[in-house]
């Protein structure tokens, strides 16, 4: 009988590279080999009589591919937290399982968050483009000089407040802000899973929000922490930005569809909003060095690095391994998204 297939779409790190290739005797193993992101055409011949295959964020998770693969399908295994990539209802149908990497990155991605705040409110990108540009021995000293809103006493507004967001809060606690809002996709009801007894802990007051207006006009610093779905596409738009503090932050850390990229552009033009801090925008990586928000000297961009410490990433690659046997086997993953 021939042994079971499965496929990699990217070139793992050491202890979950060596753990696949442990298997090496009882698994056919086909990984893609390159840097670059994994090819569709490739991928779509690959899968062909697969039972497991482990994706990235970049590798569509269809029919198309699920047909490909064929009936002896039994599992995916994503190298991510965000499904969005991935149409959970094609997997339902096929009875395939879902592996994914949920709890690993949470404190990276509560880190970046606190770090894209701080960028944002104190002018962190546009301060030291000054500085590469050679600007600061013309800066005419002022007291008002490269000033920008401070983190104590604001509130703070979160649209989506599971893990991450929560992880986010717990940290941004210790700079002593006023107040937290949350929006999750049930306004008004109170949050679902405290993961870290937050809500009932925390001393200042940590409430629902009724609507994404509420977010908006209440908050001066607005955390997208939500996942990607039809209901929460461009969530964040013109109307939004609008309702918005003038010396508000918006940040980014969920996915880039989330926040209207025009609109967002708009409103740093028009001063309605201080500032950006995005780790994820719309047609990532496809931003060319002219896209007008690289205009934006109030908006820091970075290229979706939220997971990026040495620590998550091995983590999530030897997570997504296991996860990934564990379902060739029938056995128990680290994380299984319910289908
Ligand atoms: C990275 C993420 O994109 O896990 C996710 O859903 O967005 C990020 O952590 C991921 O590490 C790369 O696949």
């Amino acid at each position: 009988m021939s042994k079971p297939k499965v496929v990699v779409t990217r070139q793992l790190i050491d202890e979950a590279q060596r753990i696949l290739e442990d298997r090496k005797g009882e698994l056919e193993i086909v990984q893609w080999n390159s840097e670059k992101p994994c090819e569709r055409a490739w991928l779509l011949e690959n899968a062909k009589g697969a039972t497991g295959i482990l994706v990235m964020l970049s590798d569509q998770v269809n029919d198309e591919l699920l047909q490909a693969a064929g009936d002896q399908l039994k599992v995916i295994a994503s190298f991510s937290v965000g499904t969005d990539h991935i149409e959970r209802a094609a997997l339902k149908k096929r009875n395939v399982r879902l592996g994914y990497t949920p709890t690993c990155l949470t404190d990276a991605v509560a880190d970046l968050t606190v770090m894209l705040i701080l960028m944002a409110q104190r002018r962190g990108g546009e301060s030291m483009a000054k500085v590469i540009k050679g600007e600061w021995p013309q800066m005419p000293w002022h007291p008002l000089l490269m000033t920008g809103p401070q983190i104590r006493g604001c509130t703070v507004g979160f649209l989506g407040f599971g893990r991450i967001a929560q992880a986010s809060l717990q940290r941004l606690l210790a700079f002593r802000i006023k107040r937290a809002i949350y929006l999750t996709s049930k306004p008004g009801q109170p949050v679902k899973e405290d993961h870290f007894n937050l809500v009932k802990t925390a001393n200042i007051p940590i409430e629902p929000a009724q609507s994404a207006d509420q977010i908006a006009s209440e908050s001066d610093v607005v955390i997208v922490g939500c996942a990607l779905t039809p209901d929460t596409k461009h969530l964040v738009s013109t109307d939004f930005f609008k309702k918005m503090k003038k010396l508000a932050v918006i940040i980014n850390i969920a996915r880039g569809p989330v926040i209207d990229t025009d609109a967002l552009v708009k409103a740093l033009d028009q001063d309605q909003i201080f500032g950006a801090g995005l780790d994820v925008i719309e047609n990532e990586p496809n931003i060319q060095a002219d896209h007008p928000i690289l205009k934006q000297p109030r908006c820091v961009l970075v290229p979706h690095i939220g997971s990026a410490t040495i620590e998550t990433r091995e983590q999530m690659a030897t997570e997504s391994v296991e996860n990934l046997l564990a379902g060739l086997t029938g056995k128990e993953m680290v994380n299984e998204v319910e289908l």
